[in-house]
């Protein structure tokens, strides 16, 4: 059962970047180089973003813009919408958006990751749910604000948090698949720098 589920969940991610993509949306699509450089840095403050690897998706997985020499990795745009959702993840995280992207059944990463999206991002729900593929019918698109995310399949009954987003200002998204992970709606943007930090 769990096998069936796993496979399941795996062809609703195949729909997800690659339609959005096809239906002509995706703002990242007409972007240059330099351009898709610049949107995925904005992901996360300058301190994390600067030194980063660069990645950007295209319709068959994803392809690196640019080498980087710190822990992270930035990606231009998640959900191929109007307006992109860069993303800037450590080791873990960016293992998980890797098989995220490739269509993996479950991610791959094997610790926790952390990942931010400083200007917010998008799901889309569909009676009162969370879904992971845009394409379900009657499925809605919700806009996400600024926020961080820890890559791991917390659960619902475990943890006792909500599956929907509300005004504690955090969820666990994609609740019940392997994609599953914490939502923490605070701005990447007002993470203090290192030297900051007392
Ligand atoms: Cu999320």
């Amino acid at each position: 059962m769990k096998k069936v589920f796993a496979i399941f969940a795996c062809l609703l991610l195949a729909g997800s970047y690659s339609e959005a993509a096809q239906q002509g949306k995706s703002a990242a699509k007409g972007m240059s180089d330099e351009e898709l450089i610049r949107t995925a840095m904005s992901a996360a403050p300058p301190h994390i973003s600067r030194d980063a690897t660069i990645m950007a998706p295209g319709t068959d997985g994803i392809r690196t813009l640019k080498e980087g020499t710190n822990e992270f990795t930035c990606i231009a745009d998640l959900s191929g919408q109007e307006s992109p959702d860069p993303v800037c993840a450590d080791k873990a995280a960016t293992a998980w958006f890797t098989s995220f992207f490739n269509k993996e059944e479950k991610p791959a990463a094997t610790a926790p990751g952390v990942a931010y999206m400083g200007l917010g991002g998008w799901h889309w729900e569909k009676d009162g749910q969370v879904v992971m593929d845009p394409a379900t019918p009657g499925a809605k698109r919700v806009k996400e604000p600024p926020h961080w995310m820890i890559l791991w399949p917390f659960d619902e009954k475990a943890t006792g948090l909500p599956v929907m987003p509300n005004r504690f200002g955090a969820y666990v998204m994609y609740q019940g698949t392997p994609y599953s992970h914490l939502m923490i709606h605070q701005d990447p943007m007002k993470l203090p720098t290192p030297a900051a930090r007392k």
